[in-house]
């Protein structure tokens, strides 16, 4: 049986260099090593043998079932690698097809919008200070002149959060914090940041929108040099060729007030559609700094002197790049976002 044993580990072996695909190796398989292969058989015959010779039997048989199922797992792997190996060269996958690229992201316009607002007042020796947006009454109001009651503070609709508590309305109130931390030194600053008011969303307002505020304090500051900035402004931001005209305002914050126009970018003036046929588009509100608030501030008004504006961001951006609606801005929408 011993030979019988070595004949069929020979026969089988020499069996299996010759298969070359997968449905020859399930034959071979059930051939040699199935329920009644030739290997199954010939172990179950062990109880013929006399007593003595099993166990040298028993061991050289393992030995050979051993062998034969590794070879087989071995020929399995080889088998598999060379199906796979068939398919690539017949390009069912093609491992060359580039990945789907993802898209890098960019700045969203506003940011934009601000970052280039940012480097044209640096050039002009203005610092960016930033101030919160969540107030108190004191600040958004009070220090601005504006106590308890008075009128002018319904040119504001605010969301309160307490009774002295609110999402500021405008950045203003950071006219005083800053007065408050510089004192005595003079300041040059843009407040740049939300606002929040509770307005009817339309096509020109949010009730959430970016402000950038501007304030200059120092020695015999005049109009003339606010005239000065924001014009140097309108021209860095929409193009060398803009005027500007002052017409009278009011602000509690500011004596005297003025709006501060440009003409048209789009009809040069002419009038049109979007300066509603008037030739002017508004750039921001400001004035020369009232002297409750430099005082509110710290600074003496019969020493000091100083001017402050409000310009929006959404609004310039909004004519700069002829956007005709100011929802699309916080929309999420990526059709309008990839536009710039
Ligand atoms: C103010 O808020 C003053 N604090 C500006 C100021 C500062 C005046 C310093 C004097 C000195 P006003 O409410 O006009 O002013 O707002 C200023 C700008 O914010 C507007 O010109 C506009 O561009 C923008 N803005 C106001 N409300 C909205 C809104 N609902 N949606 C989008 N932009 C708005």
């Amino acid at each position: 049986m011993l030979e019988q044993l070595n004949k069929l580990e020979k026969e089988s072996t020499a069996a299996l260099e010759t298969v070359s695909s997968s449905a020859a190796l399930a034959e071979w398989n059930k051939r040699y090593l199935g329920k009644n292969g030739a290997l199954t058989q010939l172990l179950r015959s062990v109880g013929q043998l006399p007593k003595k010779e099993r166990p040298v039997f028993g061991q050289a048989a393992n030995r050979v079932k051993v062998a034969l199922e590794a070879a087989y797992e071995a020929k399995v792997e080889m088998l598999q690698r060379k199906e796979m190996e068939q398919e690539l060269e017949r390009g069912a996958l093609d491992v060359t097809l580039p990945g789907r690229p993802r898209r890098p992201g960019h700045l969203h316009i506003t940011t934009q919008t601000l970052r280039q607002i940012y480097a044209i007042f640096a050039e002009m020796g203005f610092q960016v200070y930033e101030s919160p947006d969540v107030e108190t009454d004191e600040m958004n109001f009070e220090l601005l002149n504006m106590p308890p009651h008075h009128p002018a503070r319904d040119m504001w609709a605010t969301f309160w959060i307490s009774d002295d508590v609110l999402l500021r309305t405008h950045t203003s109130p950071g006219q005083i914090r800053v007065m408050r931390e510089r004192y005595p030194e003079p300041i040059r600053v843009i407040l740049p940041g939300k606002c929040y008011r509770y307005e009817q969303i339309t096509a020109r307002a949010e009730h959430q929108f970016y402000q950038v505020e501007g304030l200059a304090v120092g020695h015999g500051i005049r109009m003339t040099d606010l005239i000065g900035t924001l014009t140097e402004f309108a021209r860095r931001f929409y193009g060398m060729d803009r005027h500007i005209r002052i017409r009278s305002s009011y602000f509690p914050f500011t004596e005297p007030s003025i709006e501060a126009d440009m003409d048209c970018i789009i009809c040069q003036g002419e009038g049109c559609r979007v300066c509603k046929h008037s030739g002017w588009l508004e750039v921001g509100g400001a004035g020369m700094v009232h002297p409750v608030v430099l005082q509110n501030g710290g600074y003496d008004p019969e020493e000091w002197s100083g001017f402050a504006f409000g310009l929006g961001v959404e609004r310039p951006a909004m004519l700069k790049y002829d956007i005709n609606d100011i929802r699309l801005f916080y929309g999420n929408d990526l059709r309008f976002l990839r536009q710039f």
